[in-house]
């Protein structure tokens, strides 16, 4: 072949997938962070037709730049099934490895780089609010409380050593989603980190924590609802028993592309 290998050293082909949902205010200005902070990887919108803009406005950074693209989904689907279409396409295209990132800036695109060296170790490499180093600025009370009784919840119920297993600054490699078996995914909001993080675990792939500065947004508003906190009770709770029962088969739906 010859060829020298693209992306980044150690890793490979690199995407990030950054779902968005009326973040015409962040979007630009998360992207073009990224670009600055890892110029080497690309960068895919999945936006789920935002009555905003945002997906216009991602189109115009792809029209000049040729590592930005723009998946434009039908409507307001949940955080999981937009990384999933996201994931999905970096497989077509041959990536080696995905990250997940919010638009909303909480998630620092100046720490990829970290997160990337140690991907070059892991499978899997999680941007923690919740190990040694690691910071928060600006949450309000309520979302710390809701975060830690979370993870303390999670890391008990399903018997994971993961710290912050509802974070959502991640590295996969494209080999640890195969290993995981996507197919079985079933969350539709953010309870989806906490889903793969479980996926991961069970799969037996490399995970490594990565201290985080985690700045509360400044612009737009959040999409958490009731309702998500909801349904990630209720699917950690589903979880733990069903892990607690050895021999059960894992049914599902293919929502993998
Ligand atoms: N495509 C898509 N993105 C979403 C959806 N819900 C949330 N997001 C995005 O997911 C990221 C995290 O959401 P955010 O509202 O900041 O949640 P918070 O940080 O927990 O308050 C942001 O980039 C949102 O735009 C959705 O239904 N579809
Ligand atoms: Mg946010």
């Amino acid at each position: 072949m010859g060829q020298a290998v693209a992306g980044q050293p150690g890793v490979g082909r690199v995407l990030v997938v950054i779902p968005t949902y009326n973040e015409a205010d962040n979007v630009a200005d998360v992207v073009a962070r990224v670009r600055r902070a890892a110029p080497a990887v690309d960068v895919l919108v999945a936006d789920d037709n935002s009555p905003d803009g945002t997906g216009v406005l991602a189109d115009a950074m792809a029209a000049t730049d040729g590592q930005v693209h723009v998946l434009h989904r039908p409507g307001k689907e949940g955080l999981g099934a937009a990384y999933l279409a996201g994931f999905g396409w970096a497989r077509q295209r041959g990536y080696d490895a995905v990250v997940e990132m919010d638009a909303d800036g909480s998630h620092a695109p100046e720490d990829l780089p970290a997160l990337l060296a140690a991907a070059r170790d892991a499978d899997v490499v999680i941007g923690s609010r919740w190990v040694g180093g690691a910071r928060v600025v600006n949450w309000p009370w309520r979302r710390l409380v809701l975060s830690r009784c979370g993870n303390l919840y999670a890391r008990l119920a399903l018997g994971m050593p993961v710290s912050d297993a509802t974070g959502g600054f991640r590295v996969y490699r494209l080999s640890a989603l195969r290993a995981m078996r996507l197919e079985s995914v079933c969350s539709q909001g953010y309870s989806f980190q906490v889903e793969l993080s479980r996926l991961a675990y069970r799969a037996g792939v490399r995970i490594v924590e990565v201290p985080i500065t985690f700045v509360e947004r400044e612009r737009g508003a959040s999409k958490m609802s009731p309702l998500i906190v909801a349904e990630a009770l209720w699917r950690i709770t589903t979880w733990g028993l069903r892990d607690r029962r050895p021999g059960r088969r894992r049914r599902g739906h293919d929502r993998w592309p």
